[in-house]
């Protein structure tokens, strides 16, 4: 059976301890069964390397390879985040283009391509994940690497009148196509990648899921990921019986519950929920001291001055919010910025009426399934999603909104807070179904099994 070779831009090391991040997550239970895994350490050196440091780890093997800090700047921090996350997000106003950001960017993937190349066995199949890494399958075969390489995009894609604003657009395109496999979360990525196709390249989708480019075949396909959802929802029955949810029970003394977890980031439109939640107890004064909405923001990317402003402005308007109605005893939102625990979280989640999952845009967002998996059947708590997430494709029963849209999510949460047992229990099931449908298994053998060329089959994973 080959071997799986996942590469992304940070791994999931033992030995640094899980960190949020919804491809570590998805990842996690499925490759048990032996795999190499490639990324950056986390680490900064005197020099990018090009030979990878190998950390044993069961049937998982990592290798990680540490980056100078003038490449992570360039790469990291400029050219990933400060270009291509903004422009892949819609948010063409924080685009930050800059040509040696550019050659940062390659430069690194040039550096993973060589650290790979040298632990590549000649029947692996190669999963390379996110926009870090678009060019890595060009760098690849620059080596003379031959074995299948697969693209999974975890965020959103943009149509060309949007794509075409990134001056080397058609060059990253084109490393795109170099792919044997290129897997998408959502129909309308897809759709607006192939209106890419079209505008810079004069390439159309034929039939099937293939497209044609110098005369190879590249499969282009949606496969939405998905979590564990059944172990999540066990995860979530027993969290909600210890201390920590205990706590949080005492804590908010028998008023309803609404919850939002997201990484502090300014797609996950913040800024916007909070002034709902503002309105919220400014038009409907039924749910002062009856509501409390605690918003786990756990920050990321702080080298990035995008991420910094957006604290700031969330330190604002929680600051505004809490001053304006807080009473001695209730204090309506609560916002952190630590991260919380995983086991921690599930059981928030089930102790929710109310789970806000409103991004400007993302690529699928996992915390919409995990509250869904985390509810309690005989009296679930109600999603509000945004039309802009991915997961927006599948969870329709959710009350969805448009999130640039304030007074929308306001009425959404007056809605979700006021809704019937019996339409909370009958929207539920319909989302559980789904989210039991499409899994972090079947997300992962559905790619790996058009990665091996073997679309329709089902044994790629199952049989390792
Ligand atoms: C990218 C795409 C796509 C968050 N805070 C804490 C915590 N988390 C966990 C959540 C969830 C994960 O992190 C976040 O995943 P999302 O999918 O919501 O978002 P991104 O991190 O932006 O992920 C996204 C995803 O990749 C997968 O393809 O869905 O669209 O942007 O699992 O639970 N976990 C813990 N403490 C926290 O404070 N333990």
């Amino acid at each position: 059976m080959a071997r799986v070779v996942i590469v992304s831009n940070r791994v999931p090391l033992p030995s640094q301890g899980a960190k949020a991040g919804g491809l570590t997550v998805a990842l996690r239970d499925v490759f048990k069964q032996g795999a190499l895994w490639l990324g950056w350490s986390g680490e900064i050196a005197a020099e990018t390397a090009t030979s990878a440091k190998i950390h044993n780890s069961g049937k998982l093997d990592f290798a990680t390879i540490d980056l100078s800090e003038d490449d992570y700047q360039h790469f990291y921090v400029g050219f990933a985040n400060s270009a291509l996350w903004p422009l892949l997000h819609f948010q063409p106003g924080l685009l930050e283009f800059d040509r040696e950001d550019f050659a940062g960017y390659l430069r690194v993937n040039a550096a993973y391509a060589k650290a790979l190349a040298e632990l590549l066995r000649p029947d692996d199949l190669i999963w390379v994940h996110d926009y870090h890494l678009i060019p890595l399958a060009d760098a690849l075969r620059a080596l003379g690497v031959k074995n299948r390489i697969g693209f999974f995009l975890h965020v959103p894609f943009v149509p060309a009148s949007m794509f075409g604003i990134l001056p080397p657009a058609e060059r990253l395109l084109r490393m795109m196509c170099v792919y044997d496999v290129v897997g998408f979360q959502a129909r309308q990525h897809l759709h607006d990648f192939e209106d890419c196709l079209l505008s810079f390249l004069n390439i159309a989708r034929q039939s099937g899921e293939s497209i044609s480019i110098d005369g190879r075949a590249v499969t282009v396909r949606v496969m939405p990921i998905g979590i564990d959802s059944r172990g999540f929802a066990r995860r979530a029955k027993k969290a909600v019986l210890g201390r920590t949810a205990h706590r949080l029970l005492e804590s908010i003394a028998g008023r309803a519950f609404m919850i939002g977890v997201d990484r502090l980031d300014y797609s996950k439109g913040l800024p916007n929920r909070f002034e709902a939640f503002g309105y919220l107890l400014d038009r409907f004064p039924e749910h002062r001291m009856n509501v409390t909405y605690l918003q786990v923001a756990a920050r990321s990317r702080e080298d990035v001055a995008e991420y910094q402003r957006l604290k700031r402005e969330l330190d604002r308007l929680s600051g505004e919010i809490n001053g304006r109605y807080a009473d001695f005893d209730w204090q309506p939102l609560r916002y952190m910025t630590r991260a919380v625990s995983r086991a921690s979280l599930a059981g928030f989640y089930r102790q929710a009426r109310v789970g806000l999952v409103t991004p400007l845009r993302d690529g699928m967002n996992l915390v919409a399934k995990e509250y869904v998996a985390a509810q309690d059947p005989d009296d679930p708590g109600v999603l509000i999603l945004s039309r802009f997430a991915g997961a927006a494709e599948e969870l329709t029963e959710a009350i969805v909104v448009n999130p640039h849209d304030p007074e929308e999510i306001t009425e959404a949460m007056h809605a979700a807070l006021t809704m019937t047992l019996d339409e909370r229990k009958d929207r539920h099931e319909k989302l559980f179904g789904k989210i039991c449908q499409t899994t972090a298994v079947t997300y992962c053998r559905d790619f790996l099994n058009a990665l091996a060329g073997t679309a329709t089959s089902t044994d790629t994973l199952t049989s390792q």
